[in-house]
């Protein structure tokens, strides 16, 4: 199982609170993508994300918790990432429910396993943005800064550039991929099948495709060949 990060092209993002039949659930974990991520911006629990684990542990695909409430810490998965939202409103969502989780579960931590994403919200439309109240009306100098951020200042493994349901900007994601030095550039949004697939990829290190399993399972599958092989 290969759980550098750094060797990742391509993940899977399933959301617990969504339902996947067993066929497609397998489809994903055998599709030779690098990781499945579990996570998700509403409806996350702990049963719903044990449940998740647990069905996706009978594949041999790196399985990563995106921990979005300290109520869905689930122990057993291989990686945990931590988002902090570098444009939120709410400082919550850059360190205060961090606080909370560290002060319940500070000493139990496995730190080899945790990751930090550095993650900037850029539609302001999604779920995802608008339950971290971020502030996506950022400029392009913005987004750069934040890439400078996580990269230099905060020393994050990630840095997120999320679009969730919409196909960001690939001219700007490929300018921040130019400023990182030690970060690996996560794009995610609106890959809907191969061609997009290719475009994000030649933009930034990782691609991140999640609605698509849901909305149209052949065309998500194509998006791992079209980066991978
Ligand atoms: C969401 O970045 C991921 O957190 C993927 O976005 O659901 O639009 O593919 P999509």
């Amino acid at each position: 199982m290969n759980l550098d990060i750094k060797q990742w092209k391509h993940v899977f993002k399933l959301d617990p609170d969504r339902e996947l039949s067993d066929e497609a659930l397998e489809a994903v974990c055998i599709s030779g993508t690098d990781a499945v991520m579990v996570g998700g911006s509403s409806g996350v629990t702990f049963e719903n994300t044990v449940d998740l684990l647990a069905r996706v542990r009978r594949f041999e695909v790196p399985c990563v918790l995106e921990l979005s409430s300290k109520e869905a810490v689930v122990p057993g998965f291989d990686l945990f990432m931590i988002p902090m939202v570098l444009n939120s409103r709410n400082v919550d969502w850059v360190i205060g429910h961090h606080r909370e989780a560290l002060k319940e579960y500070g000493a139990l931590l496995d730190w080899d396993r945790l990751l930090t994403e550095g993650y900037v919200m850029l539609n302001g439309q999604s779920t995802a943005a608008r339950v971290t109240e971020a502030d996506a009306a950022v400029s392009v100098k913005d987004i750069e800064a934040y890439a400078r951020m996580a990269d230099r200042l905060l020393h994050c493994p990630i840095f997120y550039m999320e679009y969730s349901g919409v196909f960001g900007d690939m001219q700007t994601v490929a300018k921040v991929r130019g400023l990182l030095r030690q970060s690996r550039l996560f794009y995610g949004g609106g890959i809907a099948g191969p061609e997009q697939a290719s475009l994000a990829a030649a933009a930034c290190d990782t691609i991140v495709v999640g609605n698509a399993v849901y909305d149209d399972l052949e065309q998500a599958l194509a998006t791992v060949s079209a980066v991978k092989f």
